[in-house]
């Protein structure tokens, strides 16, 4: 097998440089800083390059097997570490990554890249784990994310973004000024971290003088910065000039997952492979994202099935693509407000291999075993289409192609339409063999969705496969033995032959084989039926021996590979294995386990004896295996009792609003005001003339967002239209006085700018307001998230907190003083009132040590209530819920926002549109799953209240006279 990362070896190397990092850090560096003082590490230099085929690692070429993962939608540095270990172990080599500006930078010139920010700790976890990282920092990420990954202070810019425009470059390039110094030193090239390719830009097809220019000013930019990895992209082709590798994307079966069976075609892309470069699909399916009221992830995972993975990634080789990243391998959350709303609500699940929860899905062992194919089998690197006979069974479809260096065959079988279900059989040509299988009475079985790829004529370490019906998961030569894993269907033939010189000793260790040797050609034919796990030991004279693992589906599964620089190592039972080391002569395992399982091991090296997260592992080289126990059960305490208390004073006449923000920059959109996240207050003071029927407003709150208002403290109604008008209920109005209209806007995030058109400049919050019945005008004052883009709390960051009242007092944060609150238990069915209300509580954890439950917040409630709540645990927004319009009701929290073992505060805010709405429903703690585990997930260490930061000053100005907000543009 091409063992095409960084041996394991450099794992200890990579702690160095981490150590060398902190250390720096612990002098105060900014990040740009230390980049310049940071020592050079002596390490190997590599060359990454590409060839017409493949992309070339110190000249060889490797196949790219490849999967999303954003850091931002998960933050804990140690989770990055778990899904990074889950990815590596689940067959990804490597891990494309975008890198969000907006969840960096809170204001023009303040970078963070602490914390949850630490995208230095980010790659060199990825080189501890041994992934290779494709880096996307954009400018524009796209993302389903806020403004597409431009920071919120963007959005004012006169000039068009993603264009030459000086203010939108000097701003793209102050970002990458920061970003790029700290890719650079984490480049393969440098030998300092595992940066194989740098994206340029997404998904941008502006074919024009200046998307050229723009496009080269980024790469000359990259160039400047010290970006020595190929240059890439996934624009259509359109900047091959520019870039070294023009990728492609494609999601064919599109984002609706209210219809999850339905397949669409399966594209052959081979046309989009650009001369002299790699076929590189930048994102290919993984998942779907979901929008507000869509039918939930579970759909978008059946969607996009195991079944439909293995399709579509097999079509995918045989269009010639040696480079597949799949978008997503896991989606995570979109915590805070970084959730775009035209596209998705908080979870970012996406349906992927890896659940938002970390789990692992029938997906992800699928992708497992076409990620261990794809790296083992070397010549596919380098492979020609190839024109075959048809199978014989005309419902079926073969794709083929050939290596011409070695004469590897691929071939990929499945149902011509996509759709079709059946159970169908045949036989067909395969390298020298007119028909195949050749065992009378047997035949290929395609049923249903299944797609298989066979090889012939392969090279396989010391043996010579003429072609198997099964398909091969790994092959290595381990120690002084060939092991290959093959598998198939439960139930289906198998028919495997292999070429020797001579008659080989053939030996069924367990199953059931028939062989067949045929002197004249040298062909050992094996028959069998692939159910549980049949072994051969084949020993040719005088060459090297092979263990066969022939396994069905299942069993297959349970395999796991992962290399040492001692050699491959393979592993069967635990739920993961997530890193092997050599030492001492002990093979050091790691892993999870989900239930009790039997750990097996085959090795080539040495080893005398196997450890299990550092306990000894008697057995696991033996055939009876070691028994690994599952994890201790775990009761969650139920939340009980709540503290209540309802806010919205903004809504009264009396409030003082002095200090807020008055609207004097011809426009009421929040981003001009420096408040860029979440619900923004708005008030209006006029003189009624007492003739005023209605408030004609005009808002841009998102998708899944809205706007309530209130007249002299009467609430008027909410909605989410662009344009609505607010009755005026007679007896408000004070005619000749001071009237305040008061508006909360509960906005969602920023669109994204797919189309490169400046939509994610669309406004939040109110744009207009104008009375019906009077010319009166108002004249506005405006308040958001405490601080603006002068973060109060940098921890969690510019995308936490909006400007409810509570929020700006600290209602969400653990240690708020909340003693004075009505004690309450859910379902609280009080008679409430339109607007904030906010519940309070707090448990206890202590989970078993070693384990790990991915925990969450489940609502339930009756969808004839109008409300939204945002979802608070420790401080950090977790997700928001909105009653009447889901489709989520539970939300996942991150490990860094939980403490497994310690107090928890849940802060839920909730903004109720009925005029006599009921209060909350019932709100629950749930374990998504139960694992043992060697990780440690430590708490985020994050700011709780104090009266310091939000006990608001008094304000002196008295409301009723002279603090009236300037008047607006109409
Ligand atoms: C592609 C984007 O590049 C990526 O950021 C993400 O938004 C993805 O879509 C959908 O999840 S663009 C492609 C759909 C045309």
């Amino acid at each position: 097998m091409s063992m095409p990362l960084p041996p394991m070896g450099s794992i200890a190397r990579g702690v160095t440089v981490a150590l060398t990092a902190l250390a720096l850090g612990s002098f105060g560096l900014t990040a740009a800083e230390s980049a310049q003082t940071r020592p050079h590490a002596a390490e190997p230099t590599h060359t990454v390059g590409h060839d017409n085929t493949a992309l070339t690692i110190d000249g060889k070429p490797l196949s790219i097997w490849s999967g999303e993962f954003h850091y931002w939608r998960l933050p804990s540095p140690d989770a990055w570490r778990d899904v990074l270990q889950k990815m590596k172990a689940g067959g990804f080599n490597a891990t494309s990554i975008y890198f969000d500006w907006d969840f960096h930078s809170p204001k023009p010139g303040v970078y963070d890249f602490k914390g949850i920010r630490d995208v230095d700790k980010l790659l060199d976890i990825a080189k501890e784990v041994g992934i290779y990282v494709i880096a996307r920092p954009g400018p524009y990420i796209n993302a389903e994310t806020d403004g597409g990954g431009f920071p919120g202070w963007l959005l004012t810019q006169k000039g068009k973004a993603r264009s030459t425009a000086p203010d939108y470059l000097a701003a793209a390039d102050e970002w990458l000024s920061r970003i790029d110094p700290i890719l650079a030193r984490h480049q393969l090239t440098n030998g300092t971290g595992t940066i194989i390719a740098y994206q340029v830009e997404n998904e941008y097809y502006q074919n024009t003088d200046d998307g050229h220019a723009y496009i080269q000013h980024l790469v000359d930019k990259a160039r400047a910065d010290g970006i020595t990895v190929p240059l890439t992209g996934n624009h259509y082709g359109l900047f091959t000039k520019e870039l070294d590798i023009e990728g492609y994307d494609a999601y064919p079966q599109g984002f609706n997952c209210s219809s999850p069976d339905k397949w669409q075609d399966l594209p052959d892309l081979s046309g989009e492979k650009k001369p002299g470069e790699p076929l590189f699909l930048a994102e290919f399916q993984g998942g779907a994202f979901d929008p507000w009221g869509g039918p939930g992830y579970d759909k978008c995972r059946q969607l996009t099935n195991g079944d439909f993975e293995k399709a579509a990634y097999e079509n995918n080789i045989a269009s010639g693509a040696t480079m597949q990243n799949f978008y997503m391998a896991y989606g995570g959350t979109s915590w805070g407000w970084l959730a775009s709303p035209e596209s998705v609500y908080s979870s970012y699940d996406y349906g992927a291999s890896i659940r938002e929860d970390r789990q692992l899905t029938e997906k992800y062992l699928v992708n497992k075993r076409l990620g261990y194919m794809v790296q083992s089998v070397a010549p596919l690197t380098k492979t020609e289409k190839a024109t075959v006979a048809a199978p014989e069974n005309s419902a079926l479809l073969r794709r083929d192609r050939r290596n011409p260096d070695n004469g590897t065959g691929i071939t990929v079988v499945r149902h011509k339409d996509v759709d079709d279900k059946a159970e169908d059989t045949t036989h067909l040509a395969l390298g020298d063999y007119p028909s195949v299988p050749q065992e009378p009475g047997t035949a290929l079985t395609i049923d249903g969705r299944d797609s298989k790829l066979l090889l012939s004529d392969y090279a396989m370490d010391h043996q010579q496969l003429r072609y198997s019906t099964s398909e091969l998961m790994t092959h290595g030569t381990f120690g002084p033995r060939d092991v290959a894993l093959l598998y198939g269907r439960h139930g289906q033939d198998g028919e495997t032959v292999l070429r020797y010189a001579d008659r080989p000793e053939v030996q069924v260790i367990s199953g059931r084989v028939k062989q067949t040797w045929d002197p004249a050609s040298g062909d050992l034919r094996l028959n069998y039926r692939h159910d549980g796990l049949t072994q051969v030991r084949i020993t040719p004279p005088g060459s090297t021996p092979l263990l066969l693992l022939l396994a069905d589906d299942a069993t297959a599964d349970t395999y796991w590979r992962l290399d040492t620089p001692q050699g491959p190592v393979l592993a069967s039972g635990p739920e993961l294995l997530r890193t092997s080391a050599y030492g001492d002569g002990v093979l050091k395992l790691t892993g999870d386990t989900d239930k009790a399982a039997n750990l097996h091991v085959v090795t080539g090296t040495p080893a005398t004896s196997v450890t299990w997260n550092g306990r000894p592992a008697n057995g696991a080289l033996d055939s009876t295996g070691t028994p690994l126990a599952g994890p201790g059960p775990v009761t969650l305490p139920t939340l009980g009792s709540w503290k209540y208390h309802a806010e919205t004073p903004e809504a009264q006449p009396g409030f003082d609003d002095a200090a807020w923000r008055a609207a004097d920059k011809q426009t009421l959109s929040a981003d001009n005001y420096g408040f860029h996240a979440g619900s923004i207050w708005y008030r209006g003071h006029f003189t009624a003339t007492g003739a005023e029927t209605a408030v004609k407003a005009d808002a841009t709150t998102g998708r899944g967002g809205r706007y309530l208002a209130w007249l002299n403290g009467t609430y008027l109604g909410s909605s989410d239209d662009a344009t609505h008008h607010f009755g005026i209920p007679s007896g408000t109005l004070k005619p000749g006085k001071d009237n305040v209209l008061a508006v909360l806007s509960a906005n969602t995030a920023h669109q994204q700018d797919w189309s490169a058109d400046d939509s994610h400049k669309e406004p939040r919050g109110l744009t207009g307001a104008s009375l019906v019945g009077s010319a009166e005008q108002i004249g506005w004052r405006l308040q958001g998230a405490l601080g603006g883009e002068d973060l109060v709390d940098p921890v969690r960051g510019p995308l936490n907190t909006g400007g409810l009242y509570g929020e700006r007092h600290g209602m969400h944060l653990p240690g708020y003083p909340d003693g004075a609150w009505q004690s309450v238990s859910l379902p609280n069915s009080r008679k409430g009132a339109p607007g904030v209300s906010w519940y309070r509580t707090t448990f206890d954890l202590d989970l078993p040590k070693g384990q790990d439950v991915p925990l969450g917040l489940t609502f339930k409630d009756d969808k004839a209530k109008h409300y939204r709540a945002l979802v608070y645990v420790n401080g950090w927004m977790a997700g928001l819920y909105v009653n009447d319009l889901g489709p989520q009701t539970t939300f996942p929290v991150q490990p860094g926002m939980l403490r497994t073992h310690g107090h928890n505060t849940v802060a839920i805010a909730m903004i109720s549109e009925d005029a006599n709405g009921d209060g909350l429903g019932d709100v629950s703690l749930e374990a998504y799953g139960n694992h043992t585990t060697p990780l440690h997930y430590r708490d985020i260490a994050s700011p709780g209240w104090s009266a310091a930061v939000y006990r608001a000053p008094r304000a002196t100005a008295d409301m009723r006279t002279g603090s009236r907000g300037a008047r607006p543009a109409r």
